[in-house]
């Protein structure tokens, strides 16, 4: 099966925990652009779709999908997004697609969190996948720095610039074998705007080839 077909089967099954009258959570990648398809026919079903990033909300408003703010709506029932490396805990690596800050706030408005993969981002430790950290630009280096105090090697993306403005670092040769604990702990680093762990709120289901993948831990 090919990965492009992996994507579209999780996001199709995705499709099933929306619920009729919600606003749905909107991540961002190719995976969540099937999800995105998919929930155009269900737009008169819904109150309308919080976005992750301006690359979906452009591709759910050509689709007549309308885009809420978060500040504007109550609750989130569920959130819908890919990932790049997930963990047996459900723990994820995310921002490869530079959108991990405003991934990471609607995870934690959602009350469900549904991570959809191909079963490749599946690891037994994350750290494979380079880490990404969002920094304020004028933090650069002194973030890289300290990521380095750390164990990681950072690298700047260069020619990269958030939707909010900031710049990505992304830390390679990193085992993480304690997600929690590394993530806050590089939420400390002054300058930082978010890291690309997704452990103190993991998804709450994954969804591997369109089949639901119990919590292994
Ligand atoms: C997004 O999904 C990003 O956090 C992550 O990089 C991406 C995975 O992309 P894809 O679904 O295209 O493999 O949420």
């Amino acid at each position: 099966m090919s990965k492009d077909h992996e994507k579209r089967l999780s996001a199709e099954k995705a499709l099933a925990y929306v619920e009729k009258g919600s606003v749905v959570g909107v991540g961002t990648g190719s995976t969540v652009a099937f999800f995105i398809d998919g929930l155009a026919d269900l737009r008169h079903d819904i109150e309308g779709a919080v976005s992750s990033s301006e690359q979906s909300t452009a591709r759910l408003r050509a689709l007549g999908i309308p885009v809420l703010d978060l500040n504007a709506v109550g609750t989130v029932p569920l959130y819908v997004d890919g990932a790049d490396e997930c963990d047996p805990g459900n723990r994820l690596i995310k921002g490869g697609g530079a959108a991990l800050t405003r991934e990471k706030i609607i995870a934690e408005a959602a009350d469900r969190f549904v991570c959809v993969i191909d079963a490749a981002k599946q690891v037994d430790v994350l750290g494979r996948f380079p880490l990404p950290v969002e920094v304020v630009p004028m933090a650069r280096s002194l973030v890289a720095r300290a990521l380095v105090g750390i164990g990681g090697q950072p690298v700047w993306r260069e020619g990269v610039t958030t939707d909010n403005g900031n710049w990505i670092l992304d830390v390679h040769h990193l085992r993480i074998v304690d997600p929690v604990g590394l993530e806050a702990r590089i939420n400390q680093i002054p300058g930082v705007v978010s890291v690309g762990l997704f452990a103190r709120r993991a998804a709450d289901e994954v969804i591997v080839a369109g089949q639901v993948r119990s919590v292994a831990m």
